[in-house]
């Protein structure tokens, strides 16, 4: 594909972003309120469920037992209005370092000159190997944000490294156009997560082979991690050893133990 292909490209997916019907924030409320009320009283009514809900404390003045559905819903509906949103960013002055935090698929021992990402097209096929001094030659992004935990904590990094959409470029000849989500595997494929076409094409989501200004250290992630900015860490997989592009949605480590697949915040 030229480049001047894989322009109009991204020119058409971001026409059919832009054409994409938006919702202001009070919308999305009232909207969503709405679906889950009808959706929710509906099926309650017949179990005397209503009258549960509304004994429980509100938040927001919603009962408690609808204000989770609420907040599922609102996680989908959010991706529909934000498309182009971008994480906020900072200022060197801002890092405070990050901690290392989860080793699943971490624990085996990795010999560097051996590793490869791999890189497998929808129909399965696999499209390429890299090495890590083949990666280090892509050009990079250059990224101050903020990583968020599920589990509460957050911290200002630096990440450096391409932009998963600049690895797609160069693949998109033999990748093609038929996918919708990619999945990405450690070596060992203990940990994996799923981000779907809009979050695996935006500009902030970087393959980072850099933490503040250094080559990542094993622990961190070595070679390469993912840094997803507009999703909770547990989007941003450490150590990746297979990136797939695919039609349906990928298994996501997080997602099966009851965390909402998409993860965005
Ligand atoms: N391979 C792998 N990647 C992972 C995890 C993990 O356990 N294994 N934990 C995730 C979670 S919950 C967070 S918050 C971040 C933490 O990244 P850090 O260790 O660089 O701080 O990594 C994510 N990526
Ligand atoms: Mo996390």
């Amino acid at each position: 594909m030229t480049d001047h292909e894989q322009d109009a490209r991204i020119e058409r997916w971001n026409e059919e972003r832009a054409a994409a019907p938006t919702v202001t924030a009070a919308e999305l409320k009232a909207r969503t309120r709405r679906s889950v009320l009808t959706g929710f009283v509906g099926a309650a009514a017949g179990f005397g469920g209503w009258k549960w809900a509304n004994g429980r404390p509100r938040v927001d003045g919603i009962p408690g037992p609808l204000r989770s559905g609420l907040e599922f819903n609102e996680a989908v509906w959010t991706r529909i209005g934000s498309d182009n949103r971008l994480a906020p960013t900072f200022d060197e002055s801002d890092l405070t370092g990050i901690r290392v935090n989860g080793r699943i698929g971490l624990r085996s021992e990795l010999q560097r000159e051996n590793w490869r990402l791999r890189i497998e097209g929808p129909d399965g096929s696999v499209i390429d190997e890299i090495d890590e001094a083949t990666l280090l030659g892509f050009d990079v992004e250059d990224l101050i944000v903020e990583h968020k935990c599920i589990e509460g904590w957050s911290a200002v990094v630096n990440w450096t490294g391409p932009r998963l959409s600049s690895l797609y470029g160069r693949y998109a000849d033999e990748v093609g156009d038929d996918w919708d989500n990619v999945g990405f595997e450690t070596p060992d494929g203990e940990y994996y997560v799923g981000l779907d076409r809009h979050a695996a094409l935006h500009p902030q989501t970087v393959l980072a082979t850099q933490l503040d200004g250094e080559p990542l250290d094993e622990e961190h992630g070595a070679p390469v991690r993912l840094a997803v900015p507009i999703a909770y860490g547990i989007k941003s997989i450490k150590r990746i050893g297979v990136i797939r592009f695919t039609k349906e949605r990928p298994a996501d480590y997080w997602g099966e133990r009851g965390y909402d697949w998409y993860s965005l915040h």
